[in-house]
């Protein structure tokens, strides 16, 4: 297979054009302005113009800046999580679950720590659903618990206890200070301690700024980012707790 090499695209195929954006601790001057290109040159774009300049309150000012850059992309280098489960229909999620768990399977979420974002997990639990698919309330075959906002770990391991839970799905969108790093790692450990291998439910975390390639890092079973949709998690349920479980067994 031959090598891909590619370069970003702005006006003219392969012109190395990019935009970035970030802030400044620095009022909005001229002098502001020169910092922002003097930036974008240390980070190897030129040459770079501030297309975009705005106070952020007091001391701060938000930059967009377009350049060139001459860094080339390999595209045979770039390694991802793909997804290795078959995407199911609700039909076809409910007809596995019906026929070969035999009850219902229970999938209990939250939003832990100080972590009040909720649309995320309830785009993917509430019926309502996202991008035109119902969330997993809508599966007849499986028995949802939302817990909700600022769920503590304690909190959330009694609940999967009482109800069985066969998942547990975590959602964390603040990252300030790696916050949902330390929630997801605490929050492992938790279920690894109170409950034996073999026991536990699966572990599944997920929010926007995530790398999904930390599983084993994080101590989860699975990590999913921006624009998930519920069929995929349920397709992935599927997979992870009867599908592959059956073909290991
Ligand atoms: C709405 C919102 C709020 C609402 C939340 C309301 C609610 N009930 O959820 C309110 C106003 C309360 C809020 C408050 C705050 N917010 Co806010 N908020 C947002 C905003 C604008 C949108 C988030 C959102 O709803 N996205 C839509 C959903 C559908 O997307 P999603 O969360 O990514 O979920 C998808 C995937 O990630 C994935 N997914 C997510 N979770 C899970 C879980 C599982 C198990 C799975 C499988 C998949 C999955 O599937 C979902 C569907 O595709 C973002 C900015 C942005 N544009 O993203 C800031 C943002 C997240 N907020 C931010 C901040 C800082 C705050 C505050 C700290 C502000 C403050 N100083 O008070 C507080 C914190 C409150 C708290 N204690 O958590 C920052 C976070 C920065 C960071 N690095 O952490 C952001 C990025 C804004 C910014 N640029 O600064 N916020």
């Amino acid at each position: 297979m031959s090598k891909q090499i590619v370069r970003p695209y702005g006006d003219t195929t392969g012109d190395g054009m990019v935009q970035v954006s970030f802030t400044l601790p620095v009022p909005h001057d001229k002098r502001a302005e020169g910092a922002a290109v003097q930036l974008a040159n240390k980070m190897g774009m030129d040459p770079a113009m501030v297309v975009h300049a705005k106070a952020m309150g007091d001391g701060f000012t938000f930059f967009v800046v377009y350049g060139r850059v001459n860094h080339l992309v390999d595209l045979d280098a770039v390694r991802v999580v793909e997804r290795d489960f078959a995407l199911l229909s609700a039909k076809e999620v409910n007809t596995v679950v019906k026929q070969r768990l035999r009850r219902k399977l229970s999938v209990v979420g939250a939003c832990i720590g100080t972590d009040a974002h909720t649309v995320g997990i309830d785009a993917i639990l509430n019926v309502k659903g996202i991008a035109g698919e119902k969330g997993l309330e809508y599966y007849r075959e499986l028995k949802v618990t939302n817990m909700g906002a600022q769920v503590s770990v304690p909190e959330l391991v009694e609940t999967a206890r009482a109800e069985k839970a066969d998942a547990v799905l975590v959602s964390q969108v603040v990252t300030q200070r790696d916050a949902h790093l330390h929630n997801t790692r605490e929050m492992s450990a938790a279920f690894r301690e109170a409950m034996p291998a073999g026991r536990r439910p699966l572990l599944i975390v997920g929010g926007p700024r995530f790398d999904e390639s930390m599983t084993d890092e994080l101590g989860v079973d699975r990590i999913f980012g921006r624009g998930t949709t519920p069929g995929e998690v349920a397709s992935y349920l599927v997979h992870a707790l009867i599908t592959q479980r059956k073909a290991m067994a």
